[in-house]
């Protein structure tokens, strides 16, 4: 008999609403949840492909205990008994020996964290750090600035717009489901389109105006836009003379800035960046500048994401329809949220963060998220002590923290490597143990609180028994916490247990969930009054242009511009990026998806390739002071001459994911570990390569990791 599950996508971390069709226990079908808008049977390339994740003999099916060196491949079948006594006998070791401290813990935030958190905090460790700060701490920190809400407390109206402006923002390849409908609903209404991206991307096709800007100076172009909207009072003056504090000391120091000066900075036509002015400011409050999902480029990243927010609020778009708005919780209609383990009372953590988040050397990321590329050197170095252990639950340290060889070094010397992943991941290659998890259509998870225009509530539900001996991840870090005793802050046997304990007080029930895979808190969207109800959790109440936040920690709000340094002679900046038919490090070995983009190439500029004697789809070697390697090229002329492009996620070393086994090059490899040490962000575009012709090629030397 067919059944039908509503549950959540995870094939990446927007988790659609999906309705999942199964049969005898097989699943036949996934779509997105018809009962969700936006979603209407919707699903991505990746979603679909989700039933070929189910059905993987390549995944993880069972416990592994290494047995040989790490990264060899040498492998011990376990029992579930077997790894877990293996795991809480040697953290219990560590424990005991160097304190909790001694632990960190890195995962992709997921249903799951506050599990994971709670481990955490009660085995004494601050060692929590999320994927956050590596994808767009600098854009967290940005918004924190200036409105006292993070980015993700922040939502854009796309279907309401009536001009999106994008700084590099894929939306048409680095997919969000519902983003991409409402736009599209939107763009059908006539709403306009710029892109900007030194690469023409499907989004740029699709664009009424794109600028191939030189890359590093999408800030240059910024500050000549607000020259240009201050200097015509082209804003939204009584939105301003409201909310803004600090518009003074803008116009003083945006003054210099003229288009003109932007131009031989960007590339872009001065005339070309006062019509786009112009007609933002015909379309106010109805228009995005969008602050970016991965905010994570340069070394001034804070800077340049705080100028898209500050453009925002100048239109006066922040809480306007068609613009950008904060998210409500439940909270504001009187509901209560689902509860979450880490409300629990827990033994007090003195020992600082290993990333010295939230002290006077790292002030300003969000503590919530900590900053996970700065591990390596903090187990390198042992400042600010010796770390002995690592967690990665969904998160591959190896190939998501840049300068992979620095980042094996640091892992060669921990005590013990744990990695809770479905695939064979690089990280899951290199640990002692891996625990796999059943995946999203083989688990129920936690409660999503869904906050928004209308609070909501989610849920992942299961729709199959698993295919092989996996179990959920706040089921196999309960089991450890018990090895070690500290079962009690784990009050649950099943997910279900868990599900239910975080429903109590909401009013909600588990069976709530089961004909349409989500629970409303109310049915009107609510936005609050613009002209004079925003609470904006900034010390003034107000939007901080001049920020407290960043000031009290002594940095200014507007240094000088400070040119992001061009590439040497002969070198290029590497950029990178995804495309739509793959998530970061995790779906290159799928099956469906490898066979249509089962590797990564280079982009490169058709002039510069023949200067280099480099021809299209032959290989070539990329080296940079970090690494090297060698891959295919793509030479083209829809890329700037200063920059190389190549996707991210290839180039996998674990000898069991056979497809994607050293197909494609890691940027992982190539790329320096440096960030923004304002906003947290690594600055993943700021490593300059060389790019040579490789003439005689030995099968299977690429990644070279
Ligand atoms: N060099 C470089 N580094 C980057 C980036 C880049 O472009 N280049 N991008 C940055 C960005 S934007 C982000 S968001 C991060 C993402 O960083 P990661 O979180 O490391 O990347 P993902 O590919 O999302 O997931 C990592 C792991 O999760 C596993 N996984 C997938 N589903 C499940 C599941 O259900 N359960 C478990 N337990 N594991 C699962 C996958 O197999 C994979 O090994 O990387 C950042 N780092
Ligand atoms: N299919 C798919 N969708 C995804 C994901 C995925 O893995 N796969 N991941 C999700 C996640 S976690 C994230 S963070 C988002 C990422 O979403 P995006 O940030 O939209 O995607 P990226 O591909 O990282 O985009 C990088 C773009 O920036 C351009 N670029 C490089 N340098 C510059 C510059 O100096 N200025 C400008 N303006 N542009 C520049 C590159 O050419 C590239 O096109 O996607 C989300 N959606
Ligand atoms: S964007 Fe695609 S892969 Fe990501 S959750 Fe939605 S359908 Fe799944
Ligand atoms: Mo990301």
């Amino acid at each position: 008999m067919e059944n039908e599950v509503y549950s959540l996508c995870f094939m990446c971390s927007v988790r659609c609403p999906i309705r999942v069709v199964t049969k005898d226990d097989q699943v036949k079908w996934i779509e997105g949840n018809p009962y969700v808008a936006g979603m209407e049977g919707s699903l991505c390339p990746r979603g679909a492909a989700g039933i070929a994740l189910l059905y993987d003999h390549e995944r993880v099916q069972s416990p592994m205990i290494r047995t040989g060196p790490r990264g060899s491949g040498q492998w011990k079948k376990a029992t579930w008994e077997e790894a877990l006594d293996y795991v809480g006998e040697k953290l219990g070791k560590i424990i005991e020996e160097n304190g909790g401290h001694s632990v960190a813990f890195g995962e992709r935030t997921q249903l799951a964290t506050h599990v994971s958190k709670t481990f955490m905090k009660a085995i004494g460790s601050p060692n929590h750090f999320t994927h956050d700060a590596l994808c767009k701490g600098s854009v967290n920190t940005a918004a924190r600035s200036l409105f006292g809400y993070t980015d993700g407390q922040i939502g854009i109206d796309y279907k309401n717009t009536r001009h999106m402006v994008l700084y590099g923002r894929n939306l048409f390849e680095a997919i969000e489901v519902k983003a991409v409908n409402a736009f599209c609903e939107a763009m059908e209404k006539g709403a306009k389109l710029t892109y900007i991206d030194p690469r023409v991307t499907v989004t740029a096709t699709k664009a009424d105006r794109y600028w191939m800007i030189r890359p590093g100076t999408d800030l240059a172009l910024n500050y000549a836009l607000i020259h240009i909207i201050l200097k015509e009072k082209l804003y939204d003056e009584e939105y301003v003379n409201r909310w803004v504090l600090g518009l003074g000391q803008l116009r003083d120091f945006v003054h210099a800035y003229t288009p003109e000066w932007a131009e031989r900075e960007t590339g872009i036509s001065a005339t070309e960046m006062v019509d786009l002015a112009r007609e933002m400011s015909r379309d106010k409050p109805s228009v995005v500048f969008h602050y970016g999902y991965r905010g994570a480029n340069y070394i001034n990243e804070i800077h340049l994401r705080r100028s898209i927010f500050i453009l925002n609020a100048l239109m006066g778009s922040m809480e306007a329809k068609g613009g950008l708005f904060f998210k409500k919780g439940p909270a504001q209609v009187g509901g209560k949220p689902a509860r979450k383990l880490t409300e629990q009372s827990f033994p007090e953590i003195k020992a600082p963060r290993f990333d010295k988040v939230g002290t006077p050397d790292f002030p300003l990321p969000d503590p919530n998220h900590g900053v996970g590329q700065m591990l390596p050197k903090a187990i390198l170095n042992e400042d600010p002590y010796p770390i002995k252990a690592l967690f990665s639950y969904r998160f591959d340290p190896l190939m998501s923290i840049p300068e992979t060889n620095t980042t094996k070094k640091a892992l060669d010397k921990l005590d013990l490597i744990v990695t809770i992943d479905i695939n064979y991941s690089d990280i899951a290659w290199y640990s002692d143990v891996i625990l796999p998890e059943s995946i999203y259509l083989e688990r129920t998870d936690c409660v999503q609180q869904a906050n928004g225009l209308k609070p909501q509530m989610f849920l992942r539900h299961q729709s199959v028994t698993p295919r092989y001996d996996t179990r959920p991840g706040a089921i196999i870090l309960k089991q450890i916490a018990e090895r070690i005793g500290l079962g009690e802050f784990f009050p649950y046997q099943s997910m279900e247990d868990l599900v239910r304990w975080q429903l109590e007080g909401t009013g909600f029930h588990l069976e709530d969930f089961s004909e349409k895979g989500f629970v409303a808190y109310t049915d009107k969207q609510i936005l609050w009054d613009r002209d004079d109800g925003i609470p904006f959790k900034t010390p003034s109440g107000k939007i901080e242009f001049v920020s407290s936040l960043l000031e009290d920690a002594g940095f200014e709000s507007f240094p000088a511009y400070d040119p992001v340094p061009g590439p040497p002679e002969n070198q290029f900046r590497l950029t990178v990026g995804r495309c739509a038919l793959h998530t970061h490090v995790s779906t290159q070995n799928n099956r469906y998806l490898n066979e249509i983009v089962p590797e990564n190439r280079l982009w490169i500029h058709s002039e510069k390739a023949a200067h280099l004697g480099i021809k299209d789809g032959e290989w070539v070697e990329v080296s940079s002071d970090q690494g090297r390697g060698e891959i295919k090229a793509f030479v083209t002329d829809f890329i700037h001459p200063e920059t190389v492009f190549m996707l991210h996620g290839f180039g996998h070393e674990a000898q069991s994911a056979l497809r994607s086994f050293q197909k494609g090059l890691s940027d992982s490899v190539l790329m320096e570990n440096v960030s923004d040490m304002i906003g947290g962000s690594p600055a993943l575009h700021h490593t300059f390569v060389r790019v040579h012709p490789v003439s005689s090629r030995s099968v299977g030397a690429s990644g070279g990791k």
